[in-house]
């Protein structure tokens, strides 16, 4: 019988490339080309399979593009770029990586908080450009973690996973808000108090978005949510770019009407907003939250445990629409 044929739209891991092989015959994108929708529609002809990393857009058109096309399993726990009813209408299975990088990312989420109050990149700065003469009382003070708000915008895996280590490592207190209120025993379990985005944005010392991309959720914070912080508050985004309106974050930024930001994610990424590449008091990340060897692998072993599984037994582990299974 002939195997199913199989596209990896981005270069992972080789190793994850070979135990593919070992199922399917494998076309992959060893380096890294980033392909126009054009070439990846031409590479997509005759796969049954494809493994993509969030920013390949799949969508109606795509499909009925590519009409051999059964699963496309994402090396990311967001799955933005998916249309899932335009998949689940075309009968199109779609998998996420949910899980594997809850930790690390939340991780990521504290040293971001931690770099951007305490004021690490552009002290560092400060230091490489020769600038440090002496130690003075008022060089980079930064603003308080230990003790003071979290507002966590998003409580999901990752966001549960952040207020712990706020509350327990750092004695914060974690207030959040979410499109649905937790159980009493996961809010005490993480530390956290449901309350109003209101309330969170003009109460919390360090807002950290942590939530889903969708049209929903675009612009979740701009020119009026900033204005509604403290003047002395930091943002974090965590999830993705366009939660964030990026322009109105630079002027927030320039303007001081609020203290600082650390961004992993950008609208329109890998282009970083020009206005936040002038401005000091932001970190700046190329999407590396969940970027550790070990998490990495992880994430794309379980898109290849999802295509295996869809075509061997075809129970794959983590569908976002298993309607389209049954
Ligand atoms: C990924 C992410 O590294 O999982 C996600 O949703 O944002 C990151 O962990 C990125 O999407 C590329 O796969």
């Amino acid at each position: 019988m002939s195997r199913p044929a199989v596209l990896v739209a981005r270069a992972v891991f080789p190793e994850v490339v070979e135990r593919l092989a070992t199922h399917f015959e494998v076309e992959a994108n060893p380096d890294d080309v980033i392909w126009s929708r054009a070439e990846l529609i031409a590479h997509l002809q005759g796969k049954a399979g494809v493994l993509t990393t969030g920013s390949e857009r799949i969508d109606a058109d795509l499909l009925a593009a590519c009409p051999g096309l059964r699963i496309v399993a994402n090396m990311a726990v967001g799955y933005n770029n998916f249309d899932v009813a335009a998949m689940t209408a075309a009968g199109v299975l779609g998998t996420n990586a949910p899980d594997v990088l809850t930790e690390t990312t939340a991780d990521f989420g504290m040293a971001l908080l931690l770099a951007t109050a305490r004021r690490v990149c552009e002290s560092e700065h400060f230091l490489r450009a020769g600038l440090w003469k002496n130690w003075r009382y008022d060089l980079f003070l930064g603003a308080e973690v230990h003790g003071s708000t979290l507002g966590i915008i998003g409580m999901g895996r990752i966001g549960q996973a952040v207020a712990r280590r706020a509350a327990l490592g750092f004695g914060m207190r974690v207030l959040y808000h979410n499109r649905s209120r937790l159980a009493g025993e996961i809010e005490a379990a993480c530390g956290a108090r449901y309350v109003e985005k209101d309330e969170l944005l003009r109460t919390a010392d360090h807002v950290m978005l942590v939530l889903p991309y969708s049209a929903e959720s675009h612009h979740t914070i701009g020119a009026e949510e900033l204005a509604r912080m403290k003047p002395t508050a930091t943002l974090i985004n965590l999830a993705r770019g366009g939660i964030v309106d990026d322009a109105a974050l630079a002027r927030a930024l320039r303007e001081r009407r609020i203290a600082a930001a650390g961004l992993d994610v950008f609208e329109g990424e890998p282009r970083v907003h020009p206005d936040l590449l002038t401005v000091p008091n932001v970190v700046l990340t190329p999407h590396i939250a969940s970027a550790t060897r070990g998490t990495r692998l992880a994430m794309a072993n379980l898109a290849a445990d999802n295509l295996i599984d869809f075509f061997t037994t075809g129970r794959p582990r983590t569908p976002v629409n298993p309607q389209v299974l049954r």
